[in-house]
């Protein structure tokens, strides 16, 4: 395949290879409908600030406190980013550092816990996140943790569970949040429960970052210690993570960051952060956060109106879970068939799951990624209709053309922004 763009010009004399493979990565980018809810599409503008000479740079300390010269500019770039965070949630202390969600989960625990003291945390298996107290991930092997799940008749939050577990095991961290609910959470009842728990609340807004930030989402900054999230998702940064809280808990966070458990700061990636922090002002993200959830909710009635089963009935926010179980289907084969024809979405357990992990009864889809393309409502209705052709004839290869077409129409009418 050429690799003719301008952007890869260096790369392309130096590793022609691995020029190839972005080269390849971008076409398929291009010319799929990406529906997985965790994925987005970043900014040309982050893309620079992220592909920059600020990868170059060991900046261990914060910002006017470094254990490195040179660090001027990284000074100036962080307190940049950690201004805009705090201004854009309403938050009283940022940390930036983060290289991701697990690791900002990770801080935020140690600022609270020590090794084997209980947290209370989502079950993985009911849309909770691995370092929500999952038994193969750090957050279940160093602490002890207890989970909670949804209703089996309603598939909401049990908040009479949560309150029960809280009451009875006194966890030192209640941590809400989720990869997999789509619905919004009452943060002010869940404050209550982890007061009288004497709890410490962690949210994670990994997924719903970006809608808090849209105002399309209820904020838990108000309510919480400590807010962790991830900035590639609804947010539409770079790939990366951090963590808000109030300025009592600012020594501690910025502590169990560095040294407990980061090294140098990706100052690369601190700069793609400030630049999609700033955008949220724009007017390029004017709307945006309240188009993802218009659009995931035209996405679940096309959805439900071709018969298929939303688990909890729809979706309040940018993600939707389909219950495959009725039509005698697994995730995995409608993953695949959907892979096939240009439409990304991932498998996905649903609460009270009797399958295996590896092939799960559900799919997991959502509309940042479709909406930062600039589709709408009708493409959604568009989307429902040949996702819904190609579960319904699983294997017809026939059906699977067709709706292959018209994913491909969606793609070329509405490209990426990237020359
Ligand atoms: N793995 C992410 C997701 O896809 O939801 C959560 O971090």
């Amino acid at each position: 395949m050429a690799v003719a763009t301008r952007r890869l010009a260096a790369l392309t004399a130096a590793d022609p290879e691995v020029a190839e493979i972005l080269e390849a990565e971008l076409q398929r980018q291009r010319q799929t409908l990406e529906l997985i809810p965790s994925e987005n599409i970043a900014s040309p503008a982050v893309l620079e600030a992220v592909g920059s000479w600020m990868t170059n740079k060991y900046a261990e300390g914060t910002p006017g406190r470094r254990y490195y010269g040179g660090c001027e500019q990284m000074d100036r770039v962080e307190r940049l980013c950690q201004e805009r965070a705090t201004a854009l949630f309403g938050a009283e202390h940022a940390n930036v550092q983060p290289h991701c969600g697990s690791t900002a989960n990770m801080a935020a625990y140690a600022a609270f816990c020590r090794p084997g003291d209980t947290i209370l945390g989502m079950d993985l298996s009911h849309g909770g996140h691995l370092s929500h107290g999952a038994s193969v991930s750090f957050s279940g092997q160093v602490y002890r943790a207890v989970t909670y799940g949804v209703r089996r008749d309603t598939e909401l939050l049990d908040y009479d569970e949560i309150h029960e577990k809280a009451m009875a095991e006194r966890p030192v961290v209640l941590m809400v949040g989720a990869s997999a609910y789509p619905r919004t959470y009452d943060f002010a009842h869940l404050r209550a429960i982890a007061d009288e728990a004497g709890a410490r609340l962690i949210v994670d807004m990994a997924h719903f970052a970006g809608l808090v930030a849209g105002g399309a989402h209820p904020s838990p900054v108000p309510h919480a210690d400590v807010v962790t999230l991830t900035t590639h998702k609804t947010l539409r940064g770079p790939w990366g993570g951090m963590i808000l809280c109030r300025q009592e808990h600012a020594a501690a966070i910025d502590k169990a960051v560095f040294p407990g458990h980061q090294g140098g700061p990706l100052m690369h990636a601190i700069a793609g952060k400030a630049v999609a922090l700033r955008a949220w002002g724009q007017p390029e993200m004017a709307g945006y956060a309240q188009r993802v959830v218009a659009n995931a909710q035209a996405l679940a009635q096309g959805l439900r109106d071709r018969g298929l089963r939303l688990v909890s009935g729809g979706t309040d926010n940018h993600l939707m879970l389909v219950d495959l179980r009725p039509l005698g289907l697994t995730g995995r084969a409608v993953q695949e068939a959907l892979d096939a024809i240009g439409v990304t979405v991932n498998r996905n357990a649903i609460p009270f799951d009797q399958a295996s992990k590896f092939n799960p009864s559900g799919i997991r889809l959502g509309t940042p990624a479709v909406t930062s393309r600039g589709m709408g409502p009708a493409e959604m209705t568009e989307i429902a209709d040949l996702v819904s052709n190609v579960i319904g004839d699983l294997g017809d290869t026939g059906v699977a053309a067709a709706a292959q077409r018209r994913a491909h129409a969606l793609c070329e009418a509405h490209p990426l922004p990237y020359a």
